[in-house]
């Protein structure tokens, strides 16, 4: 006897064990027409006129797609192959992603649900795609400036194989592909399953710019490490990959330095601080997630609170910034700073400052006064000296340096030729800073300052790092860009709808090739990044709405 299970009695089991999964409906007014159901694609709309439009965020480099909807096995398996094939970073990946695209048909462990496939229905699967190869060529896991994150994902026709690949040089590469491919599943509420529209897919991709990063400010509001976590896992939906942890201020100094551990004095309390080990967590946190740390310690200005624990750092009790220039001691933090820092940072680029400089507090304190006479320098020399000092000590320990704009705007050919400028002072610092043979970082506070509320995404979005440069020598020099979240209005209530969805609009511009970016925004941008918003909803992404309900109708 030989127990031949029907169709139905397989489904009366499925939908028992799926019958938790809640159902949410999610739609957006498309140009003037029917709602769009964004838990969908396209091709499944009826009134489906439009097939280039694809919910793919950031767009990749090339593709195309056809138009067959695949089902999606829950018990997906992972199969790798290359040098890198046995990485930890990429199996734990996964495992990840795996949680994200079946979330929806959790609550029956997936291997139950294989071994019940197998006995019942033999060889035959259920479903379209049980299999997702991975390619990994190298096994070098350095996740330095500029790693080639490009990777080739394939989806196969309907019937064709069961398998979807994923071919990557780096095992950073598969994680972008990785992203893209959970991107292209959905969960179908109607029959529970997970499907791909638009089948078959080819997608060559890979990054316009090295630097896609987000700044975090932990000076002048604390955020907790779980807190970092959650930004930098999203982070990684939209492709960026520079975490620049702007750590201390004149507010704040939360980071222990065990070689002055006074330093953390000037932390608000002693529970909103960052141990050592709480910065390693970070550090390799970001790393399983191909994203890198460019820590900050902003000098001689922004630095206030480090006197907390080293009074003498200040010119004066009364006069408390910039930090006192005239001393050694002051050099010697610095230095201890940063041999501490370098033990936990391996990113190359590391970030030192320099911005709004206001000397007064050294013109107007006796001792550095006379400091400052003694060496035959001005105030304008003197924060020169200071910047070059902190260049060298960070060069030294095998660092390139990163200055905000105004180190360049005020000393433009002595800075060290590594210096990477991070322009921040409206549009116009990046050509001149390449054109000096300098690299550059694009973060026009008129756009990509994040709490700056006023500025409407199609501003973020449209806004163009290389504006302004036009030989291609000059625009390899710009690394990319980053979008600012600076603190002051800022802390774990409001911090991540601050910074989503905008900052997905940047990373699509830093991402994505130029053509594909300068296309009508309304029509190809707007719907994916309003997808891309409840995507982030659905992973659990605080993300606000992209615009008001009704600037995001489009025009009729
Ligand atoms: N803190 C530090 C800040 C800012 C900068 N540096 C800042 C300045 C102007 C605006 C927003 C932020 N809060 N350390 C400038 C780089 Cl509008």
């Amino acid at each position: 006897f030989v127990f031949k299970p029907t169709s139905s009695l397989l489904f009366l089991l499925l939908s028992i064990s799926y019958s938790a999964s809640s159902v949410t409906s999610l739609t957006v007014p498309p140009r003037g027409g029917a709602p769009l159901d964004l838990t969908t694609t396209p091709q499944q709309q009826t009134d489906g006129d439009d097939d280039s439009l694809t919910y793919l965020w950031p767009l990749p480099a090339e593709f195309t797609s056809g138009g067959d909807t695949l089902s999606v096995d829950p018990a997906l398996t992972l199969s790798v192959a290359g040098n890198g094939g046995g990485s930890a970073i990429l199996r734990e990946a996964f495992g990840r992603y795996r949680g994200i695209v079946f979330k929806n048909t959790a609550g029956v462990g997936f291997s139950f649900i294989r071994k019940l496939r197998e006995r019942l229905v033999s060889s035959v699967s259920a479903f379209d795609v049980d299999t997702l190869k991975i390619t990994v060529h190298s096994d070098n896991e350095e996740l330095q400036f500029g790693v080639d994150e490009s990777y080739t994902l394939l989806v196969p026709k309907a019937k064709e194989s069961s398998q979807v690949t994923i071919e990557a040089n780096t095992v950073y590469g598969a994680l972008r592909g990785l992203e893209t491919f959970s991107q292209l599943c959905s969960f179908d509420y109607t029959t529970k399953t997970v499907k791909i529209y638009k089948a078959p897919w080819s997608i060559q991709d890979k990054p316009r710019f090295a630097y896609r990063g987000l700044m975090l400010d932990t000076s002048r509001h604390y955020l907790p490490i779980d807190v970092i976590k959650q930004i930098i896992e999203s982070m990684s939906y939209a492709k960026l990959n520079v975490l620049h942890w702007h750590i201390i201020d004149e507010q704040s100094f939360p980071l222990e330095i065990p070689t002055y551990p006074n330093l953390w004095k000037g932390s608000y309390t002693k529970w909103e601080r960052y141990t050592v080990e709480d910065a390693y967590e970070i550090v390799n946190f970001a790393k399983m997630r191909g994203i890198n740390v460019m820590a900050e310690v902003d000098v001689p200005g922004h630095a206030e609170s480090w006197g907390a624990g080293y009074p003498d750092l200040w010119p004066s009790p009364y006069c408390r910034e910039p930090l006192d220039v005239s001393k050694n001691f002051t050099f010697d933090v610095i230095s201890g700073i940063l041999a501490d820092m370098r033990k936990l940072f391996p990113f190359e680029l590391f970030h030192l400052g320099g911005d709004e400089v206001n000397t007064d507090c050294w013109s107007s304190t006796s001792h550095v006064k006379e400091w400052l006479q003694s060496h035959n320098m001005t105030t304008r020399d003197a924060y020169q000296y200071f910047v070059l000092k902190a260049q060298e000590m960070a060069v030294s320990k095998n660092w390139s340096p990163v200055n905000w704009e105004e180190t360049f705007n005020t000393f433009p050919s002595k800075l060290h030729p590594k210096t990477i400028v991070h322009n921040w002072l409206g549009p116009g610092v990046c050509p001149k800073v390449v054109a000096k043979g300098f690299r550059c970082i694009y973060s026009n506070q008129g756009v990509w300052y994040l709490d700056h509320l006023d500025v409407p995404w199609d501003e973020v979005y449209t806004a163009e790092p290389l504006q302004g440069i036009h030989t291609a020598s000059e625009q390899e020099l710009v690394i990319g860009g980053e979008v600012c979240m600076w603190g002051e209005t800022a802390d774990t209530s409001n911090v991540q709808q601050t910074i989503w969805p905008r900052a997905a609009a940047a990373a699509e511009r830093l991402w994505s090739q130029r053509d594909s970016t300068s296309q009508n925004i309304t029509l190809i941008a707007l719907p994916r990044l309003q997808n891309f918003r409840c995507l982030l909803n659905r992973r659990g992404v605080p993300a606000a709405p992209v615009t008001n309900y009704y600037a995001r109708r489009a025009p009729v």
